[in-house]
């Protein structure tokens, strides 16, 4: 009996083009999202030189960047950055929802991995608890998911 076909991405970032899109608001949060996302990069083998990073302004802005770098030819994968805050802000839906979509599109259109480092809580210390304190760090675990899915899509079969 033949075995089941198993595709899994490997940890290894060695010769990666990675690219951060990191919003400025709420960029005591964000800061240290961008810092565990180099962490991960660097502790996976991803060069200091192979790493671009562009500050958008908010979250509603990670997609278009993350779009015009994941469509630039330059980069192997994407991580979006950023932290919308309910307490911050009286359309947090408005802002977190088309975060979250447009990175989705981005992914799609581009055929790269564009991964998800968006906090969205409900508090300031929510977001705090993520960015490298309790509950880890999301920039960390999402450069992590960005190396895993480079590799998962070179082993993947390819499309027409
Ligand atoms: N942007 C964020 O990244 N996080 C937030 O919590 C936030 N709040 O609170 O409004 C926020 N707003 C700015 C938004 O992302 C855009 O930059 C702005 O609306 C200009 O388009």
């Amino acid at each position: 009996m033949a075995e089941p076909s198993l595709y899994e991405g490997r940890l290894d970032g060695t010769g990666m083009r990675v690219a951060i899109a990191a919003s400025r608001f709420n960029h005591l949060v964000v800061d240290r999202l961008l810092e565990g996302c180099l962490d991960g990069l660097r502790r996976h083998g991803v060069a200091d030189a192979d790493i671009s990073i562009a500050r958008a302004p908010g979250a509603f802005e990670l997609p278009a960047v993350a779009a015009r770098l994941a469509s630039s030819g330059r980069f192997d994968a994407v991580v979006a950055l950023g932290a919308v805050i309910r307490g911050a802000t009286g359309h947090y839906d408005l802002v977190a929802g088309q975060a979250a979509a447009g990175v989705a599109r981005a992914a799609l259109d581009s055929g790269l991995p564009v991964v998800f480092g968006v906090l969205t809580t409900e508090t300031i210390d929510q977001a705090l608890e993520r960015a490298g304190t309790k509950a880890g760090n999301k920039g960390y675990e999402a450069a992590v998911d960005a190396i895993e899915l480079v590799d998962l899509y070179r082993r993947l079969p390819a499309g027409p």
